[in-house]
């Protein structure tokens, strides 16, 4: 396998800490020992996050094609345009977000605080659009880019959650090579890796990180977005071109992409009472957020999972958190009595 070959940009502090649920796995027994891989804090631009490590391949071409505007795409909560903003202020270029009506929610300040709160903060230009969720490639991003363009710049396209990217999947690939180092510091190996998937990106470039080491199938995802036929096939595709890009030397089948559609429900973007419960569990047990929308329902399933006594006794669980917290003050009435 052959990451270094891609140009990398750094926008992280470099490897995200791994840091031990303690207390939440005695909570739920101690047969299972957890952990998490800090995403949520691999930066110091706007929180970071799982697209600000994506981002650090992207970036090398947006300079080298001398791009001066991301142009890049969400739903109103998005994490995604947040991190996007933020680079784009880091790099001193411009920053075009369309935000579309991705989720049925209507807390007073959806649409005012929280990432939205911070991307307009940092002067990107936001344009709402009413638009329903999905993950493909959307008209409204693409009349954005046109736009930029005809303006005079020179803009990059960064699709969402930075997946149909050509490069979207290798900053995953990178996570899975800085596991095994952790891993060899730590002394043991994990047995299972638990992530939250919508776009599909980062899984399908942790599946092709860890299928270097036989572990491709120990990548437990959970659906978020509640349209999983699509991910799944997101996953695969992104999965496929990644591994033919790092040359991974073997084949990603659809049994390498593991997605537990149990927990996405009702709705993208809307918590289920089990996501509820997962969120203040693990903010009440180790003082880390989550949120409603990806890490409360990777939280859920992975709790769940302990809970049924799917992972065998003994095993030590990664759970990845991937930075999605900032979006909980859009969710206040949901949390008004904690
Ligand atoms: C859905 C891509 C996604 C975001 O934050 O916009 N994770």
């Amino acid at each position: 396998m052959n990451l270094d070959k891609f140009p990398r940009y750094p926008l992280t502090f470099g490897p995200s800490p791994i840091t031990p649920l303690k207390r939440l796995s005695a909570y739920l027994g101690g047969d299972v020992e957890l952990y998490a891989k800090r995403e949520d804090c691999n930066s110091g631009l706007a929180f970071g996050g799982n697209k600000t490590r994506k981002m650090e391949y992207l970036i090398p071409e947006a300079i080298e094609q001398g791009c001066d505007t991301l142009v890049s795409i969400g739903g109103i909560q998005s994490n995604q345009t947040r991190q996007v903003a933020a680079v784009a202020a880091h790099l001193g270029m411009k920053c075009i977000l369309v935000q579309e009506n991705w989720v049925d929610y209507a807390d007073a300040v959806y649409d005012r605080v929280g990432n939205i709160e911070l991307s307009r903060i940092m002067g990107a230009d936001v344009r709402l659009d009413s638009a329903g969720f999905d993950i493909g490639i959307r008209a409204s991003w693409k009349s954005a880019m046109e736009e930029a363009a005809r303006d005079g710049g020179k803009p990059y396209p960064i699709p969402a959650g930075c997946s149909e990217h050509p490069y979207g999947g290798l900053g995953f690939v990178g996570f899975a090579e800085e596991v095994r180092q952790q891993e060899a510091d730590l002394g043991f190996t994990f047995d299972y890796i638990v992530v939250c998937s919508v776009t599909g990106s980062t899984q399908a470039g942790m599946v092709v990180g860890f299928a270097a080491d036989g572990r491709a199938r120990r990548v437990i995802g959970i659906d978020a977005s509640a349209k999983p036929e699509k991910t799944k096939a997101q996953i695969l595709r992104i999965a496929r071109h990644t591994a033919e890009l790092v040359e991974l030397g073997q084949e990603i089948t659809e049994e390498d992409v593991v997605l537990d559609t149990r927990y996405a429900h009702p709705a993208y973007g809307l918590p289920n009472d089990g996501t509820l419960e997962a969120i203040r569990l693990c903010a009440r047990h180790e003082g880390v957020l989550t949120d409603p929308v990806y890490e409360g329902k990777s939280m859920q399933g992975m709790i769940d999972m302990v809970r049924n006594g799917e992972f065998p006794k003994g095993s030590k669980v990664l759970y990845a958190h991937l930075g999605g917290a900032p979006a909980l003050s859009a969710y206040s009435y949901i949390f008004r009595n904690g």
